[in-house]
């Protein structure tokens, strides 16, 4: 057993050992992340893949040996009990964020946990309570998009007032894999499981990348959401039971900031076409940037400062050494991909905990993503807050 003081025998670095509970597509990027920062980057600390956690064994222990664990659980509250595990990394379902989070921190683990932070607001409250009677503990929510090196230079352009007051930020974030009306009934389509569907698994990404952007928290929505296809087959394959989609498909809401200024927001499963495309274009009084993750390489800037024949957007091409993380990378023009993002926010999160620093996004960010994402389904539930168009039939 390792204590939190063992050093490792390769790097003489204090050694971090995970403990990561999960371990499907979520449990995979993150593995990657841990496997990779310390070798791209030079931690304070050794981040170790110690275990793994899951209710199979034979499943958890194959986990293991494929994303470089070197042990496997099947129960988390063991997880926590060892005391070679020092972070708690949470990939599993909303249904369980809360609980492991909470028993974690109160075990004295540090934390890091997916997102969207819980199912509900009240599941995020206790979550923050946890994190706040255990100051020395760090818990991080994982928007990992923040750590995309183009997001986080548009933060940076945005925060040294490159684009002067902000007027809009209109964000979509689209996916097309619900568009079989048989595609399975999945974890993500039940409220029970999910919390939300296109609204907290996508939504809450734009959500926090708006108020990342902005420096601002979202004070106010009005929003509309839609189930399409509201039953789907039990079992993958055509035919036999279909069960109910308890969770939204897509929503659309619009939002406002402290400043004035105003948001878009747009979220959906059903957009043919559109693998992984969250975007954003933000446009302030001196200027305007865009991005767009399927070219995430690469962010537009309009400097409306710039003379009138030569203006246009521009493309910096965020590949540099001089741009957010990429000195730890590949020469100058190698580009970077959406793992790199999970590695970035493991690096962070290791400074994080040996600084003694909170992180962002805390859970009081998690938190606040939560309660915007509770106000647009209470403003979609609502008919008072939508209009109907005057006809004359
Ligand atoms: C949904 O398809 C999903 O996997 C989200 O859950 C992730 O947060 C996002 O990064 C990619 O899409």
């Amino acid at each position: 057993m390792t204590s939190p003081n063992t050093q490792s025998a390769a790097t003489r670095k204090p050694v971090l050992g995970i403990g990561m509970v999960g371990y499907a597509f979520m449990g995979a990027v993150h593995s990657q992340g841990w496997r990779t920062a310390g070798r791209a980057f030079d931690l304070p600390l050794e981040p170790q893949l110690t275990a793994v956690c899951g209710r199979n064994e034979q499943a958890a222990r194959a986990a293991a040996d494929r994303l470089g664990w070197a042990s496997a659980e099947t129960d988390w509250r063991e997880l926590i009990a060892r005391d070679d595990i020092h972070l708690v990394d949470i990939c599993t379902p909303g249904d369980s964020h809360a609980e492991i989070a909470v028993a974690a921190l109160d075990a004295g683990k540090h934390v890091l946990c997916e997102k969207p932070l819980a199912n509900t607001v009240a599941e995020a409250e206790a979550m923050v309570a946890a994190a706040a009677r255990n100051p020395g503990r760090i818990a991080m929510v994982g928007f990992n998009y923040r750590r995309t090196p183009a997001i986080s230079l548009a933060q940076a352009l945005i925060g040294a007032g490159r684009l002067g007051t902000l007027r809009h930020i209109r964000l979509t974030y689209l996916q097309d894999w619900l568009v079989d009306p048989d595609f399975p009934l999945t974890w993500r389509l039940r409220r029970e499981t999910a919390g939300s569907g296109a609204l907290g698994d996508l939504g809450s990404h734009i959500v926090d990348l708006a108020q990342f952007l902005t420096g601002e928290q979202v004070i106010g929505v009005t929003g509309q959401t839609e189930t399409f296809v509201p039953e789907r087959p039990l079992t993958p394959g055509l035919g036999g039971d279909r069960g109910q989609v308890t969770v939204d498909d897509a929503a659309l809401f619009t939002g406002r900031f402290p400043s004035g200024a105003l948001a878009s927001f747009e979220a959906s499963r059903f957009a043919h076409g559109r693998k992984n495309a969250l975007r954003f274009e933000v446009n302030g009084e001196r200027g305007s940037l865009a991005f767009d993750l399927e070219r995430l390489n690469e962010l537009h800037f309009f400097d409306g400062s710039a003379p009138a024949p030569e203006a246009g957007f521009r493309r910096i091409l965020v590949t540099e050494p001089e741009h957010p993380y990429l000195a730890g990378w590949w020469p100058p023009g190698h580009g970077l991909g959406y793992e790199h993002t999970f590695v970035h926010q493991a690096r962070d999160l290791v400074h994080a905990i040996a600084d003694g620093t909170q992180p962002s996004p805390s859970f009081a960010d998690g938190l606040q993503v939560q309660r915007v994402l509770a106000a647009v389904e209470e403003s979609a539930s609502k008919d008072s807050t939508y209009t109907p168009v005057f006809t004359t039939d």
